[in-house]
C-alpha cells in the first residue's frame, strides 16, 4: 500500500470500522458502513475493517493509517458488544494517533453524541442519515471548509458541543448501490432457515410511526424511504447471480410499509428462486389484500418478524404503537400466516411501568393463546429497555422512577449497561429480579414445549425430548425453576435471536 495520502486507484484513503457484532460464523454484511462507503467510493478510497472477521482490529487500523495517511476514521455502533468493542479499539487507535480524525454515527451515537465527544476518544458524530452529512464531513475535513456547514454533525467549538441541524433525507434511489468491491461478500454468506448462503440488505430506512421503546423514531424522526422496487430487484440480483445467495433477509426497520412496493418486489424477485425474511407491522399486514398475499409467498418469502409488543390494548396505547394496533389483530396474523405457510416471529416487550408484573401475566396469557393459534410462530421476549425518545410515556415514567442514561462511555461499557442493550435483563430502577426471572422462565417452558422450527440445528429427537420435558409445566401453568429445560436447552445451545440477532 502507498505511503502517500493519495491511494493509487484514486483519492485519499479513508478508513471505515464495523466493530463485532455478532457470533463468529454470523456475521452480516455491515450495510451501515458500506452505506456510507458508497457516499464516498467515486473520489475516495473507503478501506473497510471488519471486527468480525480480523483478529485485532486496531493494529490493523494504525498500520494501515500509517501506511496510508489517511486522515480519518469512521466507525459504526449499536448499544451492547459492539459499542464496547468500538470504545476500546478507538482508545487505543486514539492513544497511538491523535491526529486521526475519529467519526461516530449509527445507533449508539445518533441518541448520545454528546458522550461520545466527551469521552475524549470521538471527535465527530453524525446523527441519523449518514451519507450526505458523512460526504461533506469528509470533504471539509480533505479540502476545507466550516465544519458549521456540515450538516447533522456534533462537533466541539472550544469548550462548546454544537449540534448542526440536520441534513435532508436524500431519498434511497438517488444513492449509489454498496460498493461491495471492498469486502468480500462470500464472507457474509450464512446458513439458515432461509437457506445455505443467506445474504442480506436493507431496501428503506426509517418508520412512519414513534412508538415510545423503539431506537429508530430518534434516528429517522417518522420518516420513511424507500428504494424502488427496480432497485430491490437489481440489488437482489446482484446477490443471486454475482455473490451465489440462495436466501435473503430485508433488515428493514419495516418492510411491508407500502404494499403495493411490497408485492411487486415479490413479482420481481420471484424468478430468483429465493426464500427471503423480513419486519412489518401487524396492523399493516393484516389489511393485505389475497392476492397480495399470493405474490408474497410464491416470491419465497418464509418468515415475516412483528413487533406485537403487549397482549393489552391499553398497554399498546402507552407504547404508542399507533396505526391500527390491537392485540386481535396479532392473532388473526397469526392465523393467517398459519394458512399462508409463513413463520411469523413475534418480538414482545415485556414489564413495562408502573406495574412490570402485571404486564408481564398479562402478556404470558396472551402468548398462550397465540401458541394455540399457531404453534409455529417464534417468539421474543425482550423487556422494557428505555432509548432517548422525544415523547415516550414509557421513558419519562421510567425515569421519575429514578432511571438515568449512563453519563459516560465507560460506564456504557460496564457489563450492566452492556446487559441493559440485549434488553433481556436490564436493571432498571423499575424491573425487579423477580420480574425477569418470571420472563425468562416462562421462556423457557414455552420454547421447550413449541421447540422453533427455524433452529435448523435442533432436530427430531432433541425437539420431542424438549417437547415432553415441557408438557406438564405447560399444561398447569407452572414456570418456576425450569433447571432440567435450561440445562437441555444450553446443551443443544437453542437459539435466541434476541441476543444473537436472527
Ligand atoms: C443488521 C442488524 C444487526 C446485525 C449486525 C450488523 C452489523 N453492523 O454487523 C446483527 C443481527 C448481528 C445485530 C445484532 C444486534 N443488534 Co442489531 N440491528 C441490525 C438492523 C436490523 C439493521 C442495521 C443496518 O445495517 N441498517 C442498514 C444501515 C444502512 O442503516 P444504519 O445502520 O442505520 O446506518 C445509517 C445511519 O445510522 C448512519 N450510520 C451508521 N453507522 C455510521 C457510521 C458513521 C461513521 C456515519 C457517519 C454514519 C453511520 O448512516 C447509515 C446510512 O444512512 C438494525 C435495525 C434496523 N433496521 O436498522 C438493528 C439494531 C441496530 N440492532 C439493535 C440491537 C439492540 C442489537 C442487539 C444488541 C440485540 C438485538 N438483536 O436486538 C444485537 C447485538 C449486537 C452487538 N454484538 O453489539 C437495535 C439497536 C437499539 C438501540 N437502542 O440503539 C436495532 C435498532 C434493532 C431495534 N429495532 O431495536 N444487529
Amino acid at each position: 500500500m502507498s505511503t502517500s495520502q493519495h491511494n493509487s486507484d484514486g483519492g485519499p484513503v479513508v478508513l471505515l470500522f464495523n466493530p463485532v457484532s455478532t457470533s463468529p460464523g454470523k456475521q452480516r454484511l455491515p450495510m451501515s458502513i458500506l452505506s456510507i462507503a458508497a457516499a464516498i467510493d467515486r473520489d475516495y478510497v473507503p478501506v473497510i475493517v471488519d471486527g468480525n472477521l480480523v483478529e485485532d482490529p486496531a493494529t490493523l487500523l494504525i498500520e494501515r493509517a500509517r501506511a496510508t495517511g489517511a486522515r480519518l476514521l469512521g466507525v459504526t455502533a449499536m448499544p451492547g458488544p459492539q459499542l464496547r468493542h468500538a470504545i476500546a479499539v478507538c482508545r487505543k487507535i486514539k492513544a497511538e494517533l491523535p491526529a486521526l480524525a475519529i467519526v461516530w454515527g449509527g445507533y449508539f451515537a445518533t441518541h448520545h453524541g454528546q458522550v461520545c465527544l466527551e469521552s475524549g476518544i470521538v471527535d465527530y458524530v453524525v446523527e441519523g442519515q449518514g451519507e450526505a452529512a458523512f460526504r461533506k464531513l469528509v470533504d471539509t475535513l480533505h479540502y476545507g471548509g466550516s465544519l458549521a456547514d456540515v450538516p447533522s454533525l456534533v462537533w466541539r467549538e472550544g469548550a462548546t458541543i454544537r449540534v448542526n441541524p440536520r441534513a435532508p433525507m436524500v431519498p434511497l434511489d438517488n444513492l449509489p448501490l454498496y460498493p461491495y468491491h471492498r469486502i468480500n461478500v462470500a464472507d457474509y454468506r450464512g446458513k439458515s432457515y432461509l437457506g445455505q448462503a443467506v445474504l442480506s440488505h436493507h431496501t428503506s430506512f426509517g418508520c412512519p410511526f414513534a412508538c415510545s421503546f423503539c431506537a429508530v423514531v430518534k434516528l429517522v424522526n417518522q420518516r420513511w424511504l424507500a428504494e424502488s422496487p427496480e432497485r430491490v430487484e437489481r440489488v437482489t440480483r446482484m446477490m443471486v447471480d454475482r455473490f451465489g445467495a440462495d436466501g435473503m433477509e430485508f433488515h428493514d426497520m419495516d418492510f411491508f410499509v407500502s404494499e403495493a412496493r411490497a408485492a411487486e418486489i415479490a413479482e420481481r424477485i420471484a424468478p430468483l428462486g429465493i426464500n427471503w425474511w423480513a419486519l412489518g407491522r401487524v396492523d399493516t399486514l393484516s389489511n393485505y389484500s389475497d392476492e397480495s398475499w399470493e405474490k408474497i409467498t410464491a416470491s419465497g418469502c418464509k418468515m415475516i418478524f412483528m413487533g406485537a409488543e403487549s397482549g393489552s390494548l391499553e398497554t399498546l396505547k402507552i407504547m404508542n404503537k399507533g396505526g391500527q394496533s390491537n392485540p386481535e389483530k396479532t392473532l388473526y396474523i397469526a392465523d393467517r400466516m398459519k394458512h399462508l405457510g409463513i413463520v411469523p416471529e413475534f418480538s414482545f416487550v415485556m414489564g413495562n411501568p408502573p406495574d412490570p408484573l402485571a404486564d408481564i401475566e398479562n402478556t404470558i396469557q396472551f402468548i398462550r393463546k397465540l401458541k394455540q393459534i399457531n404453534p409455529a410462530a417464534e417468539l421474543i421476549l425482550y423487556i422494557y429497555t428505555p432509548v432517548p425518545h422525544d415523547r415516550s410515556e414509557l421513558l419519562r415514567v421510567a425515569q421519575e422512577m429514578g432511571f438515568r442514561f449512563p453519563q459516560s462511555l465507560d460506564e456504557w461499557a460496564s457489563p450492566e449497561w452492556e446487559s441493559f442493550a440485549h434488553r433481556r435483563d436490564p436493571n432498571t430502577p423499575f424491573f425487579k429480579d423477580k420480574a425477569r426471572r418470571r420472563v425468562r422462565d416462562f421462556e423457557a417452558v414455552i420454547n421447550a414445549y413449541y421447540p422453533t422450527v427455524t433452529d435448523i440445528r435442533l432436530q427430531g429427537v432433541t425437539r420431542s425430548l424438549l417437547k415432553t420435558l415441557a408438557g406438564w409445566r405447560y399444561k398447569l401453568g407452572w414456570y418456576q425453576w425450569p433447571y432440567e429445560l435450561k440445562a437441555l436447552q444450553r446443551l443443544v445451545q437453542y437459539r435466541r435471536p434476541e441476543t444473537m440477532g436472527f
